[in-house]
């Protein structure tokens, strides 16, 4: 009970930290967020096969009878999968609140999960609260799901696993074939999973050598020549960063070494994340509210990449909107998840009232520009654009690539009008391959745009 009533007393300071926060303008937007139909938060990211996996929790907006009202609501999980890190395949819900035997079905607390394989199987871990008090406790358990396959379909186990009370499931496989659990519960614990993944094959100890002060939750374990990363999200200041120490055991003791990511500037209180390496890139998944400046536990998961230092430590991550993966020249391209912009040029949700239609970019400033990096013109030659805008007072878009300096693919009118309209128009020769996009305004006026995209 302690736990859940300091658990509280922190989200309740994160959430009123969310009101008095600004929001800043054109800080919100980005290739990330990955997903863009739903919210998502506390991804965690597996490379099973030749695919990417991520099982995140699902942030819902609670209502009068439906979860408690301006907190964490949460009935089920999605698992979400890609194999180039651009498109992501929903493959629908894999567990929820009223199909586990010991969960209480009302309690929308289905928090960060994680999923490991492990011979031939698919283990699903995940808090929630249990109906059955006098037996598992008032706190938060974890329990298991299983599938033959990554999307499941996912079995839960009738009961949580014994001795385990707390949040944020992780869990770590070792060369030796030791798997290991961990959670958090104030302090972040630690134990041996027994072969069947199920029980605790030893009693669970606290991770000490970790900052004593300030909420550490979230934990996520990984190894990397011979090193084992504990990484987690810690309240330093006012919300939550994430942090990372090491050790050469996967139950340390462990050594503090450095911050992974600085707090969000949107001023999102929580932070969750993984680390996975993928086709010899690592990438760091975490989350912001992009779709949700203003409540922030509608989350949006996000990634970037993360970068290691000859001598094994992690240099910080940098969020950027563009994200990861490489765009194809003719799919809609979102300028507006930039990687670089001029001062002057702004971005703002298309429809205030639906904001997952997404965002635009705005030029108003004769010359301000926005680049998008990594699209991919493939082997034929792309011969037009299509560009999604809309001018109030009619204005001349220039296209280039490489940079704001770059050659000219073409210049565009934007005849003026109120309503978004595609202009259509045909392109000087670009070479095959990828290339970094920058969208120029040529003239005076203001333009607004939605997308590009090569044909
Ligand atoms: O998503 C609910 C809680 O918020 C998670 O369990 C924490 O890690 C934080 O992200």
């Amino acid at each position: 009970m302690f736990i859940i009533i300091s658990l509280m007393k922190y989200y309740k300071k994160c959430l009123l930290l969310a009101v008095l926060v600004p929001v800043l303008s054109g800080q919100l937007l980005a290739q990330n967020p990955l997903i863009r139909n739903m919210y998502s938060a506390d991804p965690s990211a597996r490379v099973l096969g030749n695919r990417v996996y991520i099982y995140p929790s699902h942030d819902i907006l609670a209502a009068p009878g439906k979860g408690r009202v301006g907190w964490f609501c949460m009935e089920d999980y999605h698992v979400f999968s890609s194999d180039n890190l651009t498109d992501w395949t929903d493959h629908g819900v894999i567990v929820s609140q009223n199909k586990v035997p010991w969960v209480k079905p009302d309690s929308y607390s289905m928090w960060a999960p994680d999923c490991i394989y492990r011979n031939g199987k698919y283990y699903f871990y995940f808090p929630s609260t249990p109906k059955d008090t006098v037996t598992y406790g008032r706190n938060f358990a974890i329990g298991v799901a299983i599938a033959a396959k990554p999307e499941g379909p996912y079995i839960p186990q009738s009961t949580p696993i014994k001795g385990v009370h707390g949040i944020d499931p992780n869990v770590f496989i070792d060369k030796d074939g030791q798997a290991y659990l961990y959670w958090s519960a104030g302090n972040i614990y630690g134990a041996k999973l027994k072969d069947n993944m199920l029980e605790l094959a030893s009693e669970p100890v606290i991770l000490k050598e970790l900052p004593a002060k300030g909420l550490k939750e979230g934990p996520y374990l990984f190894e990397r020549n011979g090193i084992y990363y504990l990484t987690f999200p810690h309240v330093e200041g006012k919300i939550e960063r994430l942090e990372y120490s090491i050790a050469d055991n996967p139950l340390g003791p462990f050594k503090m070494t450095g911050v992974i990511m600085d707090e969000s500037p949107t001023g999102c209180w929580t932070n969750h994340h993984s680390v996975i390496a993928f086709k010899n890139q690592w990438y760091l998944f975490y989350h912001d509210r992009d779709y949700s400046p203003d409540f922030d536990k509608a989350r949006s998961i996000r990634a970037d990449s993360l970068f290691f230092n000859a001598d094994g430590t992690i240099q910080k991550v940098i969020r950027t909107f563009r994200g990861i993966g490489v765009t194809n020249a003719t799919a809609n391209i979102q300028m507006d998840r930039y990687s670089a912009k001029s001062g002057d040029a702004a971005i703002d949700f298309i429809d205030t009232t639906n904001k997952f239609i997404g965002w635009k970019t705005i030029l108003d400033k004769p010359n301000a520009w926005i680049q998008y990096n990594t699209v991919d013109f493939g082997k034929n030659a792309a011969k037009s654009v299509n560009i999604r805008a809309v001018s109030t007072t009619g204005a001349t878009l220039v296209i280039r690539t490489k940079d704001a300096s770059g050659p000219v693919l073409a210049e565009v009118m934007i005849p003026k009008g109120s309503d978004w309209s595609t202009v259509k128009k045909s392109i000087a020769a670009v070479q095959p391959g990828i290339k970094n996009l920058v969208l120029q305004l040529k003239s005076e006026g203001k333009v607004e745009v939605d997308w590009i995209s090569f044909k």
